[in-house]
């Protein structure tokens, strides 16, 4: 068994190479959900649909999200209501939120749900998507243009407030949903995918009990830096770490995780800080880890699995 700590555009390419090349192996992937927002009234669960539609090869594989081919009739027909429309639910894409909306209604569990929509989606049965928690959490950013919800910062805000805080929103109340400890005591190998250690990873590792199995677990521990060349491909990793006080750099994701590490994969363009992750006591590896494709991510995912 292997399993996976991911969210996001970088994690779902990585789980796409990973999945083809591991054969039946048992893969969890614990997801992040700080990402979820309640939106016009539909739950949103971002990085969940994210990694089922890349892992059933109808991801939209220009934008990393969404649905391959869909349109946005409806919520340009939302305009004319006093409704949120930044965000952009396409018309297939809608089907998703309207279906979690609805199991939630009848009170199945993130977990449940998860499980219902990558049946739907016929991903492999050796694949379990497992939220962290079955518990609503939310990242919010504290901004020097006061605080917003994530996606308000990602999307309507385009990254342009500067970050001061990031809070994880009720996750002092979130438990870790069923088999999440179990799935990292157990795994032969624990990857953490190349995501934003901020709020991808961040909010996964501050679940209770998380940290903790991570750190007792016999499984050999990888994580993936999400930087190349010192920046992220996608996203804010930048921006975050830097609001944070922190170095924008591979090694300091490796000190995010240096409790309880094995193993920094870094790209060759950040070879220069290997010594230093080295010498923080770290096993490395540098490879190219630019995913442009899905034979890329493959290959990754096979370096990745040759260190364990
Ligand atoms: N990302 C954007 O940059 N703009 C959007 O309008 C947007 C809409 C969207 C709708 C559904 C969905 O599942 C994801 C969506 N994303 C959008 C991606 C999402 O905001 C981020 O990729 C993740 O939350 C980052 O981990």
């Amino acid at each position: 068994m292997i399993t996976a700590l991911g969210g996001g555009v970088g994690a779902a390419k990585f789980l796409e190479g990973l999945s083809s090349v591991i054969e039946n192996e048992t893969l969890n992937v614990i997801v992040n959900t700080g990402d979820d927002i309640s939106l016009n009234g539909l739950y949103i669960s971002p990085d969940v649909d994210t990694i089922i539609y890349r892992l059933s090869g109808v991801i939209d594989k220009k934008k990393g999200w969404g649905l391959e081919g869909d349109t946005f009739i409806s919520l340009n027909s939302l305009e004319k209501f006093d409704l949120d429309t930044w965000f952009n639910i396409g018309d297939k894409d809608i089907a998703t939120h309207i279906y979690r909306t609805y199991l939630r209604g009848k009170g199945l569990t993130a977990t449940e749900i998860a499980s219902k929509i990558a049946e739907a989606f016929e991903l492999p049965d050796n694949v379990n998507i497992m939220p962290m928690t079955d518990q609503d959490v939310e990242t919010w950013i504290q901004t020097n243009e006061g605080e917003m919800h994530f996606q308000e910062y990602l999307v309507k805000r385009k990254m342009k407030p500067e970050v001061c805080r990031v809070t994880i929103r009720n996750i002092d109340h979130a438990s870790p949903a069923p088999n999440v400890v179990d799935s990292i005591e157990k795994a032969r190998a624990v990857i953490i995918c190349p995501s934003n250690p901020i709020i991808s990873i961040g909010p996964i590792l501050q679940v209770k009990g998380v940290r903790e199995a991570l750190k007792t677990t016999r499984a050999e521990i990888i994580a993936i830096s999400p930087l190349v060349g010192g920046v992220p491909l996608k996203g804010p990793a930048d921006k975050l770490m830097k609001g944070l006080g922190l170095e924008v750099s591979s090694a300091q994701v490796a000190r995010l995780y240096s409790d309880f590490l094995d193993t920094m994969v870094i790209d060759v363009e950040d070879a220069h800080e290997n010594q230093k992750i080295i010498d923080t006591g770290l096993k490395t590896l540098v490879v190219d880890t630019v995913m442009s494709d899905k034979g890329k991510s493959a290959n990754l995912a096979s370096s990745v699995l040759e260190l364990i």
